[in-house]
């Protein structure tokens, strides 16, 4: 398959980007991490295998929550299927494979007395595996598995009591999988457990309180992360020598009119509330963006309460949370356009960012409404954080969906993995942006959350109505290999 770039996505012109169609050929830097992604629930199954705890998202979706009332109950059946699954990765090439643990497997009623030697026997055997094909586990601690039983006694993350219980978790982890796994997140994606978990409660655990839930559920997981963080450094550190960090989610924000500072100051806070709100406390001063505080704040005092409602750390927390981050892991699918909508006095808790967003209906389209390929946001998404934070990126996650049919011949995700790698090309090569490494999303069809079975984001087809889960190369799994093995685009 020729390489094509953007191209292919007829963009209407209003958003001027010079090069967006132009390719650029050439290798990403020696040492590239070339991966694929997935995470426990979505893949695995095995939901009480071998004494399994049950998690927030065995409920959501056992209570008939996800589309078509269906589960991960089975999944991929990646609980058995693991050494099937090193196999595909092996065959692509990939350097490195992201997976998560699940937290009730290991623990399922959620505490170190409850720890089950079964479960943690399964990661042991997945990383055995990966390490005899010589690919590198990538291991992500929470993906959104939250053991059932700490929802049910604590209220989940929006109780301080959690801090201790996660650190308990990770130190386990790393003293298990220490000697043998180096690179570690600790929290998948912050943004959407707190925003759609605590917020606008259309995931687990359906928590409807946007003023309060979501700040609060954030203020333990910032804390529990540099915890977590602090312990490998003192227990495991020089030891193993690994890296620990987290993976952060935000569409690149795109000012409606970039001419207009209210616009692109507007796109700025959008970033800020969405990644900002767990970076600028890792990487940055261990406190919230100063926009939060003012935009949190200030909607405070107008819906005349006393005080902000964003929680306040205090200066112990703020020096044990700055700096616990050794690389910045970025999850990033598209690009919102953003549109200031100051509304300093308005009561509605929706809305704290006072930034209007959208996608234009004449963006090109995916299996997923929110997921419009713009290539070209990527290398600006890139450049943004790179210029904020001062890491070392991992794009732990990209990667797009299609419709639920059987469709191995997947052109459109050769043509969105061709355009968006380049686009990373461009960020690494042309503005000396330091991306470390890519994981696409996903080694396989999975289960996508509320939306089941029905958004297909694999490289391998996986068929859910066989009992054996077989799964298939799709062409999008070569086209990926071929980029893998030159590392980068051959002219
Ligand atoms: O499968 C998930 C992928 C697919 O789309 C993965 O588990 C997540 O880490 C990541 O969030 N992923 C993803 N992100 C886009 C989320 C958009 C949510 C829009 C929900 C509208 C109600």
């Amino acid at each position: 398959l020729p390489v094509q770039v953007g191209a292919d996505f007829a963009y209407p012109d209003v958003f001027n980007d010079p090069d967006r169609d132009t390719p650029l050929y050439g290798k990403f830097p020696d040492g590239f991490a070339w991966g694929s992604a997935t995470s426990a629930y979505q893949v695995e199954g095995g939901w009480d295998a071998d004494g399994k705890g049950k998690s927030i998202w065995d409920t959501l979706a056992q209570a008939g929550g996800c589309a078509y009332g269906q589960t991960g109950n089975v999944a991929c059946d990646s609980y058995n299927k693991y050494a099937q699954d090193v196999q595909l990765a092996k065959a692509m090439g990939l350097t490195h494979y992201r997976f998560s643990i699940s937290w009730p497997r290991v623990m399922p009623d959620g505490t170190l007395a409850s720890l089950n030697e079964a479960g943690l026997a399964y990661y042991e055997a997945l990383v055995d595996e990966l390490l005899k094909e010589n690919i590198e586990p990538v291991v992500t601690l929470y993906h959104w598995d939250l053991p059932q039983v700490l929802q049910d006694v604590y209220g989940g993350w929006e109780n301080d009591s959690l801090v201790e219980l996660f650190n308990d978790y990770a130190d386990v982890c790393f003293e298990r999988l220490g000697s043998k796994v180096k690179l570690w997140i600790t929290f998948n994606e912050p943004y959407v457990v707190c925003w759609l978990g605590y917020g606008i409660g259309v995931f687990a655990p359906n928590i409807n309180d946007p003023g309060y839930g979501p700040y609060r559920a954030a203020h333990t997981i910032i804390k529990s992360h540099g915890m977590a963080y602090n312990t490998y450094q003192q227990k495991y550190k020089a030891q193993y020598g690994g890296q620990v960090s987290i993976t952060l989610s935000t569409d690149f924000g795109l000012p409606e009119d970039e001419n207009n500072p209210a616009h692109v100051a507007a796109a700025d806070r959008y970033m800020q509330f969405t990644a900002g709100w767990f970076a600028h406390p890792i990487f940055k001063n261990g406190d919230y963006p100063d926009v939060m505080k003012w935009q949190v704040g200030n909607k405070s005092l107008a819906q005349g309460l006393s005080e902000s409602r964003l929680p306040v750390f205090t200066e112990e927390e703020k020096q044990y949370i700055a700096g616990t981050g050794d690389f910045f892991g970025l999850n990033a699918y598209t690009t919102t356009v953003c549109k200031d909508n100051f509304r300093p006095t308005d009561p509605n808790y929706e809305d704290d960012q006072d930034v209007d967003r959208y996608q234009p209906d004449n963006w090109p389209k995916s299996g997923s409404d929110w997921l419009r390929p713009v290539p070209w946001g990527l290398r600006r998404l890139l450049n943004w954080v790179s210029q904020e934070y001062g890491k070392p990126i991992y794009i732990t996650e990209n990667g797009v969906s299609t419709a639920d049919v059987a469709e191995l011949n997947d052109t459109s995700r050769q043509t969105y993995y061709g355009a968006y790698i380049n686009e990373v090309l461009k960020a690494s090569v042309l503005d000396g942006v330091d991306v470390s490494g890519y994981f696409a999303w996903s080694l396989m069809d999975n289960f996508e959350w509320t939306s089941g079975y029905t958004q297909r984001f694999g490289l391998h087809y996986v068929d859910f109505e066989d009992p054996d889960r077989p799964r298939t190369q799709k062409d999008s799994a070569a086209f990926y290999a071929g980029l893998v093995a030159y590392n980068g685009f051959e002219e």
